[in-house]
């Protein structure tokens, strides 16, 4: 019998983006370093991210297809996969098939396996609906785009919004402070579009931020704070939902990536203000990336 392989896997549906540090600029460096593989199924290529005066933005819709095929030809399998920024609208049908086509089920035999071995053969799948921040949709995303990733989200394992993603998501107006009764509102909202577990991540909360965790099997929103240290910065949301992505994969509490994910973004943070990085370049997590490989 074939030995089972035993480093993970993740599919990551995400864009190249030459200059900035987002999406796969991040993904690849971060989930490698937490030790699994990174698998990129690419979206889009761009100069740089959307966030600077110009950028070259090349749709990658028309390759999928083909691309995703050799995959499934060559039987490649993922124990997760993690999409964010897609090109186009018609990037949700190509995604959800991939969702579908890639997702392992629980073994059909699961009753007899170890509880240990149930969790490492399902595919987790982890939907961040990237689609822009402080209430301000990314420049390249349709208004099609937005309405329709409703329906990616609704297969995800672990969904990953942002306040202005989740405003989207549900139909609410974006505020830029919501109160905690508030945010608990915006969670019932995001539960009917996602029946799994989600993390609503950056919201305010004047001196602190909270990342709120919610997961359907008990309904109680645990609202995780942290102190601000810097403003927010593009690509921070690719570290998160990397960090979350790679540990959710690797069988850890749900809550536990997420404050690993925090912890990693804030010292980024405190990193990149005393390295003068430039706004729009991101976070500057590479001298910190030791860090994870310790994890
Ligand atoms: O980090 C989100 C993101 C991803 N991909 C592209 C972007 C942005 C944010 O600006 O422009 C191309």
């Amino acid at each position: 019998m074939e030995k089972k392989q035993t480093q993970k896997k993740i599919a990551v549906v995400n864009d190249l983006s030459g200059y900035g540090r987002c999406s796969l600029t991040v993904a690849l460096p971060v989930i490698s370093a937490l030790g699994l593989q990174c698998c990129p199924l690419p979206t889009a290529i761009l100069s740089n991210h959307t966030g600077y005066p110009d950028f070259f933005f090349d749709d990658y819709t028309d390759r999928m297809p083909e691309y995703i095929a050799r995959w499934k030809s060559l039987g490649f399998e993922f124990d997760g996969i993690l999409t964010g920024f897609l090109g186009s609208a018609a990037q949700i049908d190509i995604v959800e098939r991939f969702i579908r086509d890639f997702r392992r089920p629980l073994s059909e035999n699961s009753s007899l396996c170890a509880p240990e071995d149930k969790a490492s053969r399902r595919t987790v799948v982890i939907i961040d609906p990237v689609m822009g921040d402080h209430g301000r949709v990314y420049s390249t995303l349709t208004p099609e785009l937005c309405i329709r990733m409703k329906e990616l989200a609704a297969l995800a394992d672990v969904l990953t919004p942002n306040i202005t993603e989740a405003c989207i998501l549900t139909d609410t107006p974006y505020q830029a402070h919501f109160s905690r009764t508030e945010l608990c509102r915006l969670l019932e909202r995001l539960a009917s579009v996602c029946s799994g577990r989600i993390v609503v991540t950056g919201a305010d909360a004047g001196t602190f931020l909270y990342n709120i965790v919610w997961d359907p099997a008990d309904g109680i929103p645990l609202f995780l704070r942290k102190k601000r240290v810097a403003a927010e910065r593009s690509g921070t949301g690719d570290l998160f939902s990397s960090i979350v992505a790679a540990n959710a994969v690797k069988g850890a509490p749900l809550a536990d990536a997420v404050r690993a994910a925090a912890d990693f973004v804030r010292l980024c943070l405190v990193e990149t203000e005393r390295l003068r990085t430039p706004a729009a370049d991101g976070a500057a997590f590479e001298p910190l990336l030791k860090l994870l490989m310790r994890a």
